[in-house]
């Protein structure tokens, strides 16, 4: 058996006034519990350190730029980093990354349990929209706000096994599996700030939300034998509410653990990676029964064009 004893951090709703430091200072309680635990790796959620500052439209360059982190760790995370390092615990982190070259994005970060940082992947499908937009009943600005990720979908080695990233609304969209699936990945970790009421149908059922959000991790789990770790910022922020549910998925695409409130929360399971085996060589072996000649449109073409009438 090659096991991570992995936490899912879910957090609990950040204010527009909350500072970073406070925000640590509540990683640290559930890092804390996690270390309690004898657990390898906390996944922490996408945006983990700010409220979900997308929901906000700004014209103010300056302004915008005060949600994002200018390096990994600083001086607000380097507690976390530190806590980490001293009790041999792997962080994955999401948070506005700001480069030096001025490039902004959604990202999320993988330590190995000595705190360096082994792996950086940013968000390549951003949802919402880039201007205000009146029709909506929130806004959500994270084509405003941020360039589509630049890294693709790598793995890496790490913890023992082959572990893969994702942020909230990639983990919709099979291709995010896939492209990792196709590189053996065992585990993918992510993270989401998904809003309880759909902002252009306000009839949408939460339930329904809930659904799709368990839908697509599950999907995702089991046509790649992989494990995934989906990890919610949930709750009310702002007078904006955003669903919890955070899950460990097994390679089998069954929820093993689930978070059971709105607020910070730590699930714990032990992740088997020798687990994925068994379907990556059976039903979902890729090499046996991939068919690729017939693929060809995935990567030709990015919207539906029907057939004409
Ligand atoms: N942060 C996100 O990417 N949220 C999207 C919402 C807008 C649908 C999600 O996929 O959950």
């Amino acid at each position: 058996m090659r096991t991570i004893r992995v936490a899912a951090a879910q957090m609990g709703p950040i204010q527009k006034a909350d500072s970073r430091q406070a925000v640590v200072a509540r990683m640290l309680a559930l890092l804390d519990q996690a270390i309690g635990q004898g657990c390898d790796l906390i996944v922490y959620p996408e945006l983990t350190l700010t409220t979900f500052f997308p929901r906000w439209y700004m014209t103010d360059q300056a302004e915008v730029d005060t949600w994002f982190e200018r390096a990994m760790p600083n001086e607000a995370t380097r507690p976390l980093f530190d806590k980490a390092v001293a009790h041999k615990i792997a962080l994955s982190l999401g948070y506005a990354e700001l480069t030096e070259d001025g490039h902004h994005f959604n990202t999320q970060i993988l330590t190995d349990k000595a705190g360096t940082i082994v792996g950086k992947y940013r968000k390549v499908h951003l949802p919402g929209h880039a201007e205000y937009d009146p029709e909506r009943a929130f806004q959500h600005l994270e084509k405003r706000y941020f360039e589509p990720g630049d890294l693709g979908f790598p793995v890496w080695r790490a913890l023992g096994g082959i572990i893969g990233m994702a942020v909230c609304n990639d983990r919709r969209w099979p291709e995010t599996y896939r492209v990792m699936g196709l590189q053996g990945v065992e585990m993918i970790v992510l993270g989401y700030n998904t809003p309880s009421v759909n902002s252009q149908k306000a009839e949408e059922a939460g339930d329904l939300r809930m659904f799709h959000n368990h839908l697509v991790v599950q999907a995702g789990a089991y046509q790649n034998s992989c494990w995934v770790v989906s990890v919610a910022k949930a709750g009310v922020e702002d007078g904006h509410p955003l669903i919890a549910g955070s899950a460990i998925v097994n390679p089998d695409g069954v929820i093993v653990a689930q978070a059971k409130t709105e607020g910070d929360e730590l699930i714990v399971h032990d992740c088997d990676l020798d687990a994925t085996r068994f379907g990556k060589e059976t039903i979902f072996n890729f090499a046996r029964h991939r068919r690729i000649e017939h693929y060809g449109l995935i990567t030709e073409r990015t919207g539906a064009i029907p057939p004409p009438e």
